[in-house]
């Protein structure tokens, strides 16, 4: 790999860099800050795309492009301040304009490190409440995007071709793990048909597709010094979609009250007033153009992401850790476990969710 610093050198950014440094917790990309010395320069983040994972790296830049450029003429529409700091800005190379570099081997891209803004692991019921809100509005303010956006990886919330994936991973058993994992395959198994009806209902004709954020963990949000959500971040997989996905992915990280990864299944357990909060201010700024056929199955979402995140780590698991960064051998195991228990507590939750669903909407 070529060294950070020449790398960064290859797009148009001010001032001099003092140091780049590793940043963040994604298990895809690469993601270092690039610390300029001038206090009157930007500082900068710089990430390697995996393109194993991306592969179409032109259609994906395109899709951020178009994206962010249609949030920023929203916000200047609606007069709002500090725009810098609540869309994403990219920096073009300064061989011919992109704003993606590839150096033969990998594909690079640069961004402006947005000031005194922060991401967080685990949020409260107001911050919750907030983020709610915030991928309404995402969500609102992409519904007129007049680009087609490109699917950045194909049927990647589509819970049919994940389990697919999973039973071609059984299938070929590469890492010789699938004995030991019969018991959670069994469980999975009980509940695909249950967990497919998105996709029924698309080909029913009575679910749309909406252009969606898609990856709404929770520490995909920045949030300002007072609390406020200032942006989204990590546009690569912003896509058509069912809005299951945003609402879905953002309760599986936000209201588990373990990790994501946790050891110890006693932690993780579904957090109702997460749920509560963040569902308050999701229907608050997207019920006027929710249908009742999305409204309804909200519960439903908030299973189906725990379930399909334990699909896709289990997969990976068997096919022997070939998609998701591990930090130890079973990491992937211990990840499905953990998304397994969520799930679970998820299932004994739904009658009072969907009655909280009830009151609100009345
Ligand atoms: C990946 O890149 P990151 O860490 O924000 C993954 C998501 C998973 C998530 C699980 C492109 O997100 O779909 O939900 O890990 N992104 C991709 O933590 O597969
Ligand atoms: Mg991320």
């Amino acid at each position: 790999m070529k060294d950070l610093l020449s790398i960064a050198s290859r797009f148009d950014i001010q001032g001099t860099i003092g140091n780049i440094k590793s940043l963040g917790s994604g298990l895809i990309n690469d993601t270092y800050k690039v610390t300029t010395v001038e206090e009157t320069a930007p500082d900068y983040v710089l990430q390697r795309i995996n393109h194993t994972i991306f592969q179409n790296v032109d259609m994906l830049q395109a899709n951020i492009k178009a994206v962010t450029e249609h949030i920023r003429k929203k916000l200047e529409e609606k007069g709002e301040t500090d725009i810098d700091r609540k869309v994403l800005n990219f920096i073009p190379n300064t061989d011919d304009g992109k704003t993606y570099w590839y150096d033969g081997e990998n594909y690079w891209r640069v961004m402006v490190f947005i000031p005194d803004a922060k991401t967080f692991e685990t949020v409260n019921p107001e911050y919750s409440y907030y983020a709610g809100q915030a991928f309404g509005n995402f969500q609102a303010m992409l519904s007129d995007i007049p680009t087609t956006l490109g699917e950045t990886i194909p049927d990647f919330h589509n819970m049919e071709f994940r389990l697919r994936q999973l039973r071609e991973a059984v299938e070929a058993d590469a890492a010789g793990r699938v004995g030991e994992v019969r018991n959670i395959l069994d469980e999975i198994e009980s509940r695909a048909d249950t967990m497919c009806k998105a996709e029924r209902l698309h080909r029913e004709g009575k679910l749309p597709k909406r252009v969606c954020h898609c990856d709404t963990k929770v520490n995909n949000m920045m949030f300002d010094e007072k609390g406020n959500v200032l942006c989204v971040i990590d546009l690569d997989t912003v896509m058509p979609n069912f809005i299951f996905s945003d609402y879905g992915d953002f309760l599986r990280t936000g209201a588990n009250t373990g990790l994501e990864d946790d050891p110890n299944l006693e932690n993780v357990n579904f957090n109702m007033e997460i749920f509560k909060a963040f569902t308050k201010g999701y229907l608050e700024s997207a019920r006027s153009f929710l249908l009742p056929a999305e409204i309804e199955n909200l519960p439903y979402a908030a299973a189906l992401f725990p379930y399909m995140q334990c699909v896709r780590f289990l997969a990976d698991y068997i096919n022997g850790d070939t998609y998701y960064k591990i930090k130890y051998p079973e990491h992937n195991l211990v990840r499905t476990k953990a998304q397994f228990k969520l799930l679970q507590s998820v299932e004994e939750h739904t009658p009072q969710m969907q009655e909280f669903i009830e009151s609100e909407i009345k």
